[in-house]
């Protein structure tokens, strides 16, 4: 239920065309599917030629056989190509889950001869309700790397981008993560129909609740996929709303005087990276050093009349209390409760508005907001209720079955580890939605688990100073490249341990500025020589 984001601010990713590769198959359903003979067509010996065939020929002509889950086929369709993405024959189609459930559903086939033999299953943001495929953000947030693949989406079983169908536990399981498996079976097994072979890798990809998907399959069905690309992942939702709600949420949505327009959030915001741009060592707007941040803007507190230039008490402890930890006591699914402060940098992003103050106070429109008071109301069963009025502690059962459904905070992940799954986590440190932290504290409730040294062996996170959950903010726009960095990680076993983030000239391809990836808690820090445009001018460093 996390937010789609606007186009402004995606990653760029590098066209990065992979070798197809002949590698053994290993998913159970493998068997499913060949008792179900969705080999037919065309099969091994048949499949150069079906390879070959113009994209829209074999798209008018293809015939879905008995599809798992019971899934029908309602139309295809020639996608033509526009801008950096290829043509493609989109296969759409329905599972009726139950009257109150149906997952739609679009697997994207690309010209048989540029397919590299992998599906590529996007997660979807928000509330799903929408296809992402159809989506031009989610295309250019898995980035061209991603033309080669089969690209397999839904729209987690509901039609509307809104929480009412959280009353039914089908709905529910379906956003959660069965709509995710179910039609990953369906596009593997339109893959291995349309083009006569069977996909030999899986990945999938998502920012958000696209995110939280991607990790709750890695913890609900562990063999689906080889590979999870997981960034800024709302993992946590019931936390985020049984937290904020009480605490930073009323303060601000209280009072006028404690809310902040977007003039004072620039204002602040340069205030801050005045104190903590130098920190990482050196002065270029990014602050890479969170940790050694502690600035308090008691400088900037009016001392008369309040103006466009300085903050009243009530909004410095709104800042206060983005930066400060919550605790309210509602214990959810796997033990979690509170809910972890927000990293710096989030007020020099579109951030702040965004997800804590809105475009007014009485509008009282963040995300943050509506998106507890959602919940709230969905608790409640009161759709007229306001956040103001909600006491989370009361509900504890309520949002225990919600967290227990929704939330991806199971920390065993032996079962996908022991199938050779491997877990890329990105963050961008400045997120204000979705708190970097809660992921940091579910990262080390695996490593309690497993084991560190086994969690390294198939699981990273790595970070971006001063980028929010908008995905913009001092280094954009920008491109790391995460779909080829997993698929190298795959197929080669090389850890995705030397990324560089790039940001681009405005329109153009030509780098500007470059700075290594580095796993969390390590940061770039400059080394005090060297061109600081340079990747190779900075190390990744915890201090
Ligand atoms: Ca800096």
């Amino acid at each position: 239920m996390f937010p789609k984001k606007s186009t402004a601010g995606a990653p760029r990713n590098q066209l990065s065309p992979k070798p197809a590769h002949r590698l053994w198959l290993r998913w159970a359903s493998w068997s499913a599917l060949a008792a179900l003979g969705l080999t037919a067509c065309g099969g091994d010996g048949g499949s150069a030629d079906l390879m070959a065939r113009p994209l829209a020929e074999a798209c008018t002509s293809y015939r879905a056989s008995a599809l798992p889950h019971n899934a029908k086929v309602t139309s295809t369709e020639i996608r033509k190509p526009e801008s950096t993405l290829p043509e493609v024959c989109i296969v759409r189609g329905e599972i009726v889950s139950s009257p109150e459930s149906t997952i739609r559903w679009a697997v994207e086939l690309p010209q048989g001869r540029q397919w590299n033999g992998k599906t590529l299953t996007i997660g979807g943001g928000a509330f799903d309700g929408f296809i992402p495929t159809d989506d031009p953000w989610y295309q250019m947030l898995v980035g061209p790397s991603a033309n080669p693949y089969v690209k397999i989406s839904s729209d987690s079983g509901h039609q509307v981008q809104s929480f009412a169908w959280g009353n039914s536990d089908v709905a529910l399981r379906n956003h959660a993560f069965d709509a995710n498996h179910y039609v990953l079976e369906v596009g593997t097994a339109i893959a291995a129909e349309f083009y006569g072979k069977r996909p030999t890798r899986r990945y999938h990809m998502g920012q958000s609740n696209g995110g939280r998907s991607g990790l709750a399959s890695t913890q609900k069905y562990p063999k689906d996929y080889d590979g999870v690309i997981v960034m800024e992942p709302a993992i946590s939702q019931q936390a985020h709303q049984v937290n904020l709600g009480p605490t930073v949420l009323r303060h601000i949505f209280s009072k006028p005087e404690n809310w902040l327009s977007a003039e004072k959030i620039a204002l602040y915001a340069r205030a801050e990276t005045a104190a903590c741009d130098s920190l990482d060592g050196l002065k270029d707007g990014i602050i890479g050093n969170v940790e050694a941040c502690h600035y308090v803007p008691t400088d900037l507190l009016c001392t008369g009349a309040e103006n466009a230039s300085c903050l009243t008490p009530g909004q410095i402890e709104s800042i206060r209390l983005i930066y400060t930890s919550h605790d309210t006591p509602v214990t959810l699914a796997n033990g979690a409760r509170g809910y972890p402060r927000y990293g710096r940098g989030g007020a020099a992003t579109s951030d702040w508005q965004a997800y804590m103050f809105g475009t007014s106070f009485e509008a009282r429109d963040s995300f943050n907001f509506m998106a507890a008071q959602e919940a709230a109301r969905l608790v409640e069963r009161n759709a007229n209720l306001s956040l103001l009025d909600h006491d989370p502690t009361k509900f504890q059962a309520e949002y225990f079955r919600l967290a227990q459904m929704i939330d991806a905070t199971d920390p065993d992940l032996s079962a996908f580890a022991g199938n050779g799954g491997k877990l890329l986590i990105w963050y961008g440190v400045s997120d204000a939605c979705v708190s970097m932290y809660r992921t940091v504290e579910y990262l080390d409730s695996v490593r309690q688990r497993l084991g560190a040294t086994m969690v390294q062996g198939f699981a990273r996170m790595l970070t971006s100073p001063s980028v929010g959950h908008n995905l913009d903010g001092a280094t954009e726009p920008r491109a790391i490249d995460l779909l080829a960095a997993m698929d190298t990680w795959v197929e080669k076993s090389a850890a995705p341990d030397k990324l560089i983030d790039t940001q681009f000239a405005p329109g153009g391809s030509t780098p500007v500025l470059q700075r290594p990836v580095c796993e969390y808690p390590k940061f770039p820090r400059y080394n005090g020589t060297g061109d600081p445009s340079k990747a190779e001018s900075f190390t990744c460093s915890a201090t």
